[in-house]
């Protein structure tokens, strides 16, 4: 019988992806709702993974009576890994949450990061360098591991220097111009503010690590050198799978032309069947993809009941690909047939117990913004941004916009931000804006995707998806100044999309827009290109790509 591996579940998030991998790795796992379940005290070796607020978990951990029994845990000498919030738990406090008080196991206050020279949150691949002469846990500063957050122990020389007096191991992490705790153990107690079981090999080798109790490896005979270039992040390359049901009711992956995915009438006008959404998932998690999407791209006509398949398809790909999973389409408050008032939380919740990171919202942002707007530049709370945001934190909601060009010949044609464009109109119109539009590109509003990627930043959206109509599928190369735009907009990472149809186009978008990541779609599934090959281009080009060179 494989051993059981116990993890606290205070009930802030997914904690799937951790199962997942532990149980990958062997071992049985078994959640801990409940403080007083007696199995508690008797676990040998615990998780403590935190996402969302500071404040939102921690409270959770003392009002559920969690922090007596972790004390215990400690002070027997057993193991125990904290995991992101997790690890920041382990701190007095931080400033997302003034007057909250941490575990105080290290005496630091947490900080967030400085948004003015870069995106915040940090959401990326970055490395580690230890302190010290030997790694711990397998950590390798060769290796990427995968961050998203806002806030982080960001840690001086004499701070560094008195926490090693006090007895602690550190791996730091260098953000732009800030360095953090990326890694931190002492004795039986071991945290990563990195997520290792969305970190790919590289992260499994270190959860493994723990649970076999393997405290100390030497470092590599060679440590790279860091590179400085975009903060210290690998250009992220994620691959977005368009998945809806068929004419024949089965769940594919399509791709459309400027959102159309049948065929021609003349080719029978099926809906594009590119292949079953798991299979290929897996196959570009194996190429090297940083993330995989998914987008039900006709969820606005279904329940989240019938909507079980994508439940499902989230469910198995999270079993054996580590590294994020988004999923999109339907994130909305939703009446079930029978009547049943569905909120968008419960609905998001459950995309994240199946294995999903991030949820990604589309029509219903534009309503939200709007509604932000209309409301004198305030949410009132209740939008799914605010609502999600709030449970499983900024990093977790990503905004799907769906833009489409509009030419002006005067910036006053609009209450909308243009920009000046180099590809004036049929009509030589040299102004443009990008109109936001709802249900698939159906539907255009007066909305610029400027002005949505603002309202959505304010609500409390971590990451915007930034598509383009007008490119989908063009295999022209992305929206340059659609993306130059947006980014000008938010602090918040942005990802390109739409357009890609060969590794160049990546290369170009990284190279001539400040975006924080790239997205392909169709040029994967039609198999002419594979993701390993859009790094080895990016490589070429001096551009880094994260490669996980790891085996179990
Ligand atoms: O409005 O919250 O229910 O979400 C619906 C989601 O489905 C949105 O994220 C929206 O972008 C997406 N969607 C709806 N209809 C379509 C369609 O194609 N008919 N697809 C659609 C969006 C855009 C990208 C695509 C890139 C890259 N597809 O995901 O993968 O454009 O393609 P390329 O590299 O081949 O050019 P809601």
């Amino acid at each position: 019988m494989s051993e059981v591996v116990h993890i606290i579940d205070a009930e802030s998030g997914n904690l799937r992806s951790l199962q997942n991998a532990i149980e990958f790795l062997g071992y049985e796992t078994k959640l801990i709702k409940d403080a007083t379940d007696p199995e508690l005290a008797k676990a040998t070796k615990l998780f403590l993974p935190g996402v969302g607020s500071y404040a939102h978990f921690v409270k959770l951990l003392f009002t559920k009576g969690f922090e007596k029994p972790i004390r215990d845990h400690i002070a027997a000498g057993k193991p125990i890994m904290g995991v992101c919030v997790g690890l920041q738990a382990l701190f007095n406090g931080s400033e997302e949450s003034p007057g909250v008080e941490g575990l105080k196991y290290i005496d630091l206050e947490l900080k967030k990061f400085d948004a003015t020279t870069k995106s915040v949150p940090e959401i990326g691949w970055n490395t580690l360098e230890i302190v010290g002469d030997q790694s711990f846990y397998d950590l390798n500063p060769n290796n990427r591991y995968y961050y998203v957050h806002s806030y982080a122990a960001i840690v001086t020389d004499e701070q560094v220097r008195t926490l090693e007096a006090e007895g602690w191991e550190l791996a730091l992490t260098q953000y732009g111009d800030e360095r953090f705790i990326g890694a931190v153990s002492r004795d039986n107690v071991f945290a990563t503010q990195f997520h290792p079981e969305k970190s790919g090999i590289a992260g499994l080798k270190v959860i493994k690590a723990f649970l076999e109790g393997k405290k100390h490896t030497p470092l590599p005979d060679v440590i790279q050198k860091r590179d400085p270039s975009n903060n210290g992040l690998t250009r992220r390359i994620i691959a977005c799978l368009d998945v809806r049901t068929n004419d024949n009711g089965d769940l594919v992956v399509t791709k459309g032309d400027q959102y159309d995915v049948r065929e021609k009438d003349e080719q029978g006008g099926d809906v594009r069947n590119l292949g079953k959404p798991v299979e290929l998932a897996q196959k570009y998690y194996d190429q090297g993809a940083d993330e995989v999407t998914f987008l039900n791209i006709t969820s606005f006509r279904n329940s989240p009941i019938r909507d079980a398949p994508m439940l499902e398809v989230l469910k198995r790909a999270a079993r054996t690909i580590f590294v994020p999973l988004t999923v999109g389409g339907g994130i909305k408050d939703v009446v079930d047939p029978d009547g049943t008032k569905v909120p968008a939380l419960e609905v998001a919740g459950l995309y994240f117990r199946s294995g999903a990171d991030k949820v990604s919202i589309g029509t219903d942002a534009v309503n939200a913004a709007l509604k932000y707007y209309a409301n004198g530049n305030k949410g009132d709370g209740s939008s799914p941004i605010e609502t999600i945001s709030k449970a499983y934190g900024a990093q977790a909601v990503v905004i799907s916009v769906d833009p489409k060009r509009v030419y002006v010949k005067d910036p006053q044609e609009t209450k909308n931000k243009t920009i000046k464009t180099s590809f004036p109109g049929p009509n030589g119109e040299e102004f443009v804006w990008y109109a936001t539009t709802v249900k698939g590109g159906r539907e255009t509003t007066d909305l610029g995707a400027y002005e949505l990627a603002q309202a959505t930043e304010a609500l409390g959206a971590g990451e915007i998806l930034l598509n383009c109509i007008d490119k989908d599928g063009s295999n022209s190369g992305y929206d340059l100044e659609l993306i130059n735009h947006i980014k000008s907009a938010v602090s918040i990472p942005v990802i390109a999309s739409s357009g890609a149809g060969k590794p160049e186009h990546f290369a170009e978008v990284f190279e001539k827009t400040t975006t924080d990541a790239a997205l392909g779609a169709g040029m994967f599934h039609r198999n002419e290109y594979t993701v390993d090959q859009v790094k080895l281009h990016l490589a070429d080009v001096g551009l880094q790509t994260r490669i996980d060179r790891e085996q179990l």
